[in-house]
């Protein structure tokens, strides 16, 4: 064990649906994140830990940084905002096409980061090698990256490269967390993650956004555990969009959480949702706090 041992943070921010959380899931080869085609879909800080031989990489994956419409968005962009002060090594997320406002934006924030701030083109799969070059090229004209990687965090390109480079960036140190342990945060967290990960699926327009779960009883059972979960929306008239006709929309949702629920935990559950409306709640700091929205 001559070999020194790195450790530390990685945040890895971005705008909405450029890749955070299914780059998170592919360094850890476990979903721990949930994943949608659509925007804003992680609303939290997610921690992936990956231990290996001489190194611990702890991952934070974050909310998309946007123009904030509400309260919900703001406190997502400070969560986002906030491993800058964690971190140790940055991942800045971004597509392969012309930058966005909002990214100029991080950039502009960036430009100050004491730490190492590696630049991901994710989303190769989808364009012309051609196309990247010039790309790259603006990128490394700014000055601000340390590094300017190119890959497919869904066909895992260039994804090993990128490791090998953060785990290069991390200084020396112990391990912060037991090599065995995966996230921080307890099972029925990711349970609920993976009913909004349903119910944004499966819903179209203002029903995933105007959503959240919340788990209210979470018991080890005999022969199957027992989940209770209440989905609260905004409106009324979302309650019956949610249910749909003869209650099938719901049972959509909950029969395909249920199965990734038991893969997640290794173990049976019955679980039991219920609709119910917390008018604006996503406006309302106090009902935001008690959604588990609000950054400490
Ligand atoms: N073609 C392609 N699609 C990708 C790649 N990486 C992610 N995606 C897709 O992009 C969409 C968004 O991925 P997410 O991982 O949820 O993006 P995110 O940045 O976490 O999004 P928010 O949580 O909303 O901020 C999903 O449909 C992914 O399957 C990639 O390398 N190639
Ligand atoms: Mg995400």
């Amino acid at each position: 064990m001559s070999e020194k041992f790195c450790s530390g943070y990685v945040g890895i921010i971005g705008r909405p649906n450029v890749g955070k959380s299914t780059l998170l899931n592919a360094f850890l080869g476990e979903k721990i994140s949930i994943v949608t085609p659509k925007p804003q879909t992680t609303r939290h800080r997610i921690m992936g830990i990956l231990t290996l031989e001489d190194s611990q990489m702890i991952f934070l994956d974050t909310p998309g940084i946007l123009e904030p419409h509400y309260q919900l968005h703001r406190n997502m962009v400070k969560c986002a905002y906030h491993v800058l002060d964690e971190a140790d090594v940055v991942v800045f997320i971004v597509e392969p096409a012309p930058l966005q406002g909002i990214e100029k934006r991080i950039i502009e924030r960036l430009s100050s980061c004491q730490q190492p701030v590696l630049l991901v083109i994710n989303k190769i799969d989808t364009i012309q090698k051609d196309t990247l070059l010039p790309l790259i090229e603006t990128y490394a004209s700014m000055n601000i990256f340390h590094e300017i990687i190119p890959i497919s965090a869904l066909k895992l390109k260039g994804t090993d490269n990128l490791l090998k480079t953060i785990k290069t960036s991390l200084p020396e140190g112990e391990p912060f967390y037991p090599s065995d342990m995966l996230t921080d945060k307890p099972e029925r967290f990711f349970a609920a993650e993976i009913i909004r990960e349903k119910i944004f699926k499966y819903y179209q327009e203002e029903i995933p956004y105007s959503t959240t779960v919340v788990i209210e009883e979470f018991k080890e059972r005999k022969p199957k555990d027992y989940i209770q979960g209440i989905i609260y929306v905004e409106r009324e008239s979302q309650e019956g969009i949610l249910i749909g006709k003869n209650g099938a929309g719901l049972k959509k949702v909950s029969t395909e959480a249920r199965k990734d629920i038991e893969e997640l935990i290794g173990r049976e559950v019955y679980l039991e949702l219920w609709v119910k409306t917390r008018k604006d709640w996503r406006k309302s700091s106090n009902d935001l706090k008690e959604f588990g929205y609000v950054q400490g």
